[in-house]
């Protein structure tokens, strides 16, 4: 059964025309929004340069050296073998970033301009956004082989739901000659019935049903992001990587998300009992720089 295509297309707009309505319009109608110009070619460039070097820092971490960093921070909960397997494979998060960059960068940065968190606030009132762990950046490589389809559901454990600003530090996508993300366009409250889910137990997310969306929905939208374009998805939205036809260069990208203890069309309901009583750590290093925190 085809339950129609997936609307085959993605609303794209220049960020400084982006209004919060739009913004929450499009992630609610397909899931995504492309915001063209965002950030600057040449803060992209030196949270490259960064983040290259934080990478490269963290990837000799062994179990003898760990203890000279903050490890616990990086994934809290997890064993040390755990995080020096994140270290050494180059796939690092917020925490990890920051403490190799002694605090000089961390991936929330990238969206603290004021006009994100109007955004934001305005396109989501009601809902309280946090940092989580699952912000980090990874380094997309033919020969590592790309992710397949998902939707980020699967992999928060902190609030049903979240928003991912995708952001290349490379020009992503076969116009340029890198891996990029295809897509499907469709809303939050769509993908949640149709996968039967309540956002709560990641482990009951049903591998049939995401084996069978490009059937049920047709095809993907392919996308091509330019360095400084940001894409925002939500953590409903299915996607995947592909690799242009011909060869292709590597491409760094960086996952900033959020998540939120509510589900967006009901900020004030009650909260499924897992996620109750979880304190909402505020996101202030970020929310103080647009103004918008009190
Ligand atoms: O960068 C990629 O190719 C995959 C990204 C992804 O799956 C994600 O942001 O959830």
């Amino acid at each position: 059964m085809r339950s129609g295509p997936s609307a085959n297309t993605i609303r794209e707009v220049d960020f400084v025309s982006c209004t919060p309505d739009l913004f929450r319009a499009e992630l609610k109608k397909r899931g995504v929004i492309i915001l063209r110009g965002a950030i600057s070619k040449r803060r992209i460039a030196a949270t490259k340069a960064k983040v290259e070097a934080a990478i490269q820092k963290l990837s000799t971490v062994t179990e003898e050296s760990i203890n000279e960093w903050n490890w616990q921070q990086w994934w809290p909960g997890n064993s040390m073998s755990f995080s020096i397997g994140k270290a050494r494979g180059g796939e690092i998060n917020d925490a990890m970033v920051r403490d190799a960059t002694d605090d000089s960068l961390s991936f929330y940065d990238l969206i603290s301009a004021p006009p994100f968190h109007r955004l934001l606030a305005r396109g989501f009132p009601g809902l309280d956004f946090r940092s989580t762990p699952v912000a980090h950046c990874r380094k997309m490589s033919p020969k590592i082989g790309g992710i397949k389809l998902h939707c980020d559901i699967r992999y928060h454990r902190d609030g049903p739901f979240a928003l991912n600003f995708w952001t290349p530090l490379d020009p992503a996508g076969e116009k340029f000659g890198t891996s990029g993300l295809e897509i499907w366009p469709i809303g939050y409250a769509a993908v949640r019935k149709y996968l039967q889910h309540n956002g709560v137990s990641p482990k009951d997310m049903r591998d049939d049903l995401i084996e069978a969306v490009p059937q049920v929905f047709g095809p993907p939208v392919r996308t091509n992001i330019d360095a400084g374009d940001v894409m925002v998805f939500t953590s409903w939205t299915l996607h995947r990587t592909y690799f242009p036809d011909s060869d292709c260069a590597d491409r760094t990208s960086v996952e900033v998300r959020l998540a939120a203890d509510q589900w967006p069309d009901d900020p004030l309901a009650r909260l499924p009992s897992a996620w109750r009583g979880r304190p909402a750590r505020a996101l202030s290093r970020l929310l103080s720089a647009s103004g918008l925190a009190g």
